[in-house]
């Protein structure tokens, strides 16, 4: 039982207000791929995901390849750039192999993780109603979350933008003065204007883009205009000349015109049933059985030394270390040095699919251990 080779390759799950999501939406345009959508609440429960599927991870998005889950961007962007990077009819290439791993740890722990928090300290007043506030404290333990908390810390957090702003608008100014120094020194490159405007090279790569996402959110809440103004709406160049910072404005520009060169966000949105239905499809019996014979979980590494994972096959909880720390329960199939692969059951009828994780900030353990999680994350 196969789906046709007609239908969607990728099935995501989101919604509109989420910028992690609008990231895929960035790279599933970039990448030129047909996907549908499938729309959730912007607050738990989403019975699309765990009534269905079995989903229980708490995070938005969720992407399916395949067939196969995907949980965290920058896994869903390695899967994407694996299967359509620079292939004939897809978009180019994100990654520059000489220092791929580099710009994707980087993005990881800086555009994602330091960005994105400042981008939350700049939300409007008017997104804190009653129910978003209890919901994302409990999404963030620790982080204090109301109108008045991020309203007495708006200057530590404008402070801090305005010093990532800084080194961005350095880093940019350093690349253009390379630029002109290459073609005035008659190298050639002949790459034309937009030489030297992303921020590793001439074309946008994934460091533009999560870098990108949370910068683009905060300038639009408009909470920090004066660093980040909107754009001025005909183009010219009204908003650069009134910030310190006219090269960052003028590269969020250009990611945005690339963006919408691609078509962005040409989605069809599908019920969850029929989303459901799909994925189940596509995750094929064999290719499970084959994930689980190549099956890898070394006696060296450092968690079954430990005693926390035996070995595949057995249930483990996979919980995120960071924010939403809800477990995802399977069996396990793969623990390599940056992956975590498992088997995930479907609540209804006999559904299984493949479900990918990254190893950094993902805490994984025996079902056994379960009770010591919340101690020890
Ligand atoms: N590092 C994660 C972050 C995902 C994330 O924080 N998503 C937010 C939405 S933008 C979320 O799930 N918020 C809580 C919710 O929507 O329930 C990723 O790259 O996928």
């Amino acid at each position: 039982m196969s789906s046709s080779s007609s239908s969607p390759r990728v099935v995501l799950y989101g919604y509109d207000a989420s910028p992690f999501y609008q990231k895929m939406l960035f790279l599933l345009a970039h990448y030129k791929v047909d996907f549908v959508v499938v729309k959730v609440a912007p607050m738990p429960p989403r019975p699309a995901l765990s009534e269905l599927l079995g989903v229980t991870y708490r995070r938005i998005p969720v992407m399916f390849l395949d067939g196969q889950a995907y949980f965290e961007t920058t896994l869903c962007a390695r899967a994407l750039e694996a299967a359509f990077g620079g292939k004939p009819g897809h978009g180019h290439s994100l990654f520059d192999k000489r220092d791929e791993i580099i710009q994707v740890q980087l993005s990881a722990t800086w555009s994602e993780t330091q960005l994105f928090r400042l981008a939350v300290g700049h939300l409007p007043k008017a997104a804190f109603t009653p129910a978003f506030v209890a919901d994302r404290s409990k999404f963030m333990p620790g982080v204090p979350f109301s109108a008045e908390a991020v309203t007495a810390n708006l200057p530590y957090s404008q402070s801090q933008l305005y010093a990532h702003l800084a080194s961005i608008e350095a880093h940019l100014a350093q690349q253009q003065q390379q630029q002109q120094a290459g073609s005035g020194s008659g190298s050639g490159s002949g790459a034309g204007a937009q030489a030297g405007r992303f921020l590793v090279g001439e074309k946008v790569s994934y460091v533009d883009i999560c870098t990108f996402v949370p910068l683009q959110w905060v300038q639009s809440f408009g909470t920090a205009r004066d660093l980040l103004p909107k754009e001025a709406k005909n183009g010219g160049g009204g908003a650069e000349s009134t910030t310190p910072f006219p090269r960052v404005v003028a590269w969020l520009s250009d990611v945005k015109r690339h963006l919408a060169q691609q078509g962005l966000a040409k989605a069809k949105s599908i019920k969850a049933e029929e989303a459901a239905t799909l994925i189940l499809e596509q995750a094929e019996p064999a290719s499970i059985t084959k994930a689980q014979n190549d099956a890898r979980v070394s006696a060296s590494d450092p968690l079954v030394k430990a005693g926390w994972v035996d070995g595949a096959g057995q249930q483990v909880l996979v919980t995120p270390t960071d924010t939403g720390k809800v477990p995802q329960q399977g069996s396990l199939v793969a623990l390599d040095p940056t992956q975590i692969t498992i088997l995930v059951r479907t609540n209804v009828g006999n559904g299984a699919f493949l479900a990918h994780f990254p190893r950094v900030q993902f805490d994984v353990r025996k079902v056994e251990l379960a009770k010591n999680r919340d101690a020890k994350i």
